[in-house]
């Protein structure tokens, strides 16, 4: 017989063992704190939001535009940007006050990863600095967002930025010089390790959903101007979204079948 006790031990030594092997994200912003609704120009400072939601507790957006109706929204969990003219804007997390240091590498994570919701646009210019102003704007990684972009998600490794991650004091998103029309959403920011190479949605499964992903994202290039961002249904790295990718996937989940 096992004694309540003991059972009760196991049951946190097992617990304690689990929970070493979980790799926590840092989320730089998952948008579900600090909700705004602002039209450009305009700069704001939102601060004593919940850092589990948004690294360091404060954000600062800068909503600018070449001609008119740039506009934000944080709601519904995510970010959301429109604009009729050419519109930009910046959300920087560090802004007001320092990060103290943080450790993106944590976890054993190698790579910043960005989920998006609906693109609308024909191109957008993005970039992200870490430890670095924003008017370095040559020394960030930079890509460019497309119409093909709904629902992706891309991974942006360490390796690419200029910058070391280990001791973080201020992160930069920068959405700049959109085409008129320009809209997108983003869901979320944080950091990430590597996944399973089929699975492109990234949430640890290798399954149908994947697929849907991949469908939707056929035919994205991120090579031509962005060798150092990836999506994630691009299995094979090699900056394209392809037949070849789903192929990876059909091997994986050939794999994964035998244990459902
Ligand atoms: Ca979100
Ligand atoms: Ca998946
Ligand atoms: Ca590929």
């Amino acid at each position: 017989m096992v004694s309540k006790a003991l059972f009760t031990a196991l049951l946190a030594l097992l617990l304690s063992l689990f929970g070493e092997h979980q790799a926590r994200a840092i989320v730089i912003d998952d948008f579900s704190a600090g909700e705004i609704d602002i039209d450009g120009p305009a700069t704001q400072d939102q601060t004593d939001l919940d850092p589990a939601h948004v690294i360091g507790g404060s954000r600062r957006i800068q909503l600018g535009q070449f001609g008119n109706g740039s506009h934000v929204e944080i709601t519904n969990d995510q970010l959301q940007f429109n604009s009729v003219g050419w519109g930009y804007v910046t959300l920087t997390y560090g802004g007001t006050q320092a990060l103290g240091g943080v450790d993106l590498t944590a976890d054993g994570h190698d790579r910043i990863r960005i989920k998006f919701g609906n693109v609308t646009t024909n191109y957008t210019p993005m970039s992200l600095y870490v430890n670095l102003s924003p008017s370095s704007s040559s020394n960030g990684v930079s890509w460019q967002a497309a119409q093909a972009w709904d629902g992706i998600t891309i991974e942006i490794p360490y390796a690419g930025f200029p910058s070391p991650v280990t001791a973080v004091q201020k992160i930069v998103f920068d959405a700049f010089r959109n085409q008129a029309g320009t809209g997108f959403e983003i869901e979320s920011i944080s950091t990430a390790g590597p996944s399973l190479a089929g699975d492109f949605n990234r949430d640890g499964l290798v399954n149908g959903d994947d697929v849907g992903q991949w469908m939707q994202n056929n035919g994205v290039v991120t090579s031509v101007y962005m060798p150092k961002v990836f999506a994630g249904s691009d299995a094979n790295l090699d900056g394209r979204v392809d037949g070849a990718d789903f192929l990876t996937w059909q091997r994986l989940a050939g794999v994964q079948s035998l244990t459902p």
